[in-house]
């Protein structure tokens, strides 16, 4: 079980909602908040920890200032502010809208979003072009995401092809960050900077300008029809356990169990 600092029933009048009148005249909301950390209590500074005071009074400014239709977004816009906060792995964050309008007597309506910082990595690869160019694009729009943080990039690799071998070398390397995105909305990510970069699909592992995988996304495993986690193959690819190895050595493949840095030591050529 982790650590947590709670605070419940942040009063807020705010604006939110669908209709003129909630836009107009407002009415009520209450907050709760629970953030999650590896551990607290190690010192007794304020400065090691997060000043719930300070991060209950920006929810209430934010409640009483934003102009969103739905609590959804109310309860997702707090989240990703609060996530932020100094140490915090992960939030979970309610807002009530007890006055809702309804049409009849009930006690409560809230949602409830919850976010957690996790350990992802990538693999970009370009052979067409200017292929330095087009992984430095893909780091830049990573590193400035503002769903992202600790990025850390492996150093470029200049790599035989695999697999269609009838093709120009590639240049590859590997990223390592946190996210509070799902899955399907980093795949979505990487699809559309991939897009920024022209990238055609012609042949199964044919020529591209840029291309972005996701390797591994903290321990979970996923087959669904859009995305396989951990990335097939990978296990076979010295293109992609080399430079790996530089960021996340230490990270153990969840269905090998054994750490990355191992897996490219016992790579076969
Ligand atoms: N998809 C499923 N799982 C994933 C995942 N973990 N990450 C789906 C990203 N995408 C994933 O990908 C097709 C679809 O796979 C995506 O739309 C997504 O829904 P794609 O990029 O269009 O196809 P692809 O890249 O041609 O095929 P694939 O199987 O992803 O190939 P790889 O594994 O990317 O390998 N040799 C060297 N030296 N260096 C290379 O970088 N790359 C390849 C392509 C072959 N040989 C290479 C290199
Ligand atoms: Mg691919």
């Amino acid at each position: 079980m982790k650590d947590t600092i709670s605070v419940t029933g942040i009063e807020a009048h705010g604006y939110i909602g669908v209709y003129a009148k909630e836009k107009k005249v407002g009415q009520k909301f209450i907050v709760d908040f629970t953030l999650h950390f590896g551990s607290i209590g190690a010192t007794d500074r304020l400065d090691d920890t997060v000043d719930y005071s300070k991060a209950a009074q920006r929810v209430k400014s934010y409640i009483e200032s934003a102009e969103c239709d739905l609590i959804e977004t109310a309860a997702a816009d707090i989240a990703r502010m609060l996530i932020r906060e100094n140490g915090v792995t992960g939030v979970s964050v309610t807002v009530h809208k007890p006055e809702a309008p309804i049409g009849f007597k009930f006690s409560d309506v809230s949602v409830t979003c919850n976010l957690l910082w996790q350990d992802v990595c990538l693999g970009l690869g370009s052979n067409i072009g200017d292929k330095r160019a087009h992984l430095d694009y893909a780091v830049a729009k990573l590193k400035e995401c503002e769903h992202c943080k600790d990025l850390t990039v492996s150093d470029y690799y200049v790599t035989s092809p695999y697999g269609v071998v009838d093709q120009d070398d590639f240049v590859n390397a590997c990223v390592r960050l946190h996210t509070y995105l799902t899955p399907l909305e980093l795949l979505d990510m990487c699809l559309a900077i991939e897009k920024e970069r022209g990238r055609e699909r012609t042949l199964r592992w044919g020529p591209r300008t840029l291309d972005i995988d996701i390797l591994l996304y903290g321990r979970e495993v996923i087959s669904s029809p859009s995305l396989t986690v951990p990335h097939p193959d990978m296990d076979r690819r010295r293109f992609v356990l080399e430079p790996l190895s530089d960021i996340a050595g230490d990270f153990i493949h969840p269905l090998i169990g054994k750490s990355i840095r191992r897996m490219s030591e016992e790579l076969k050529d």
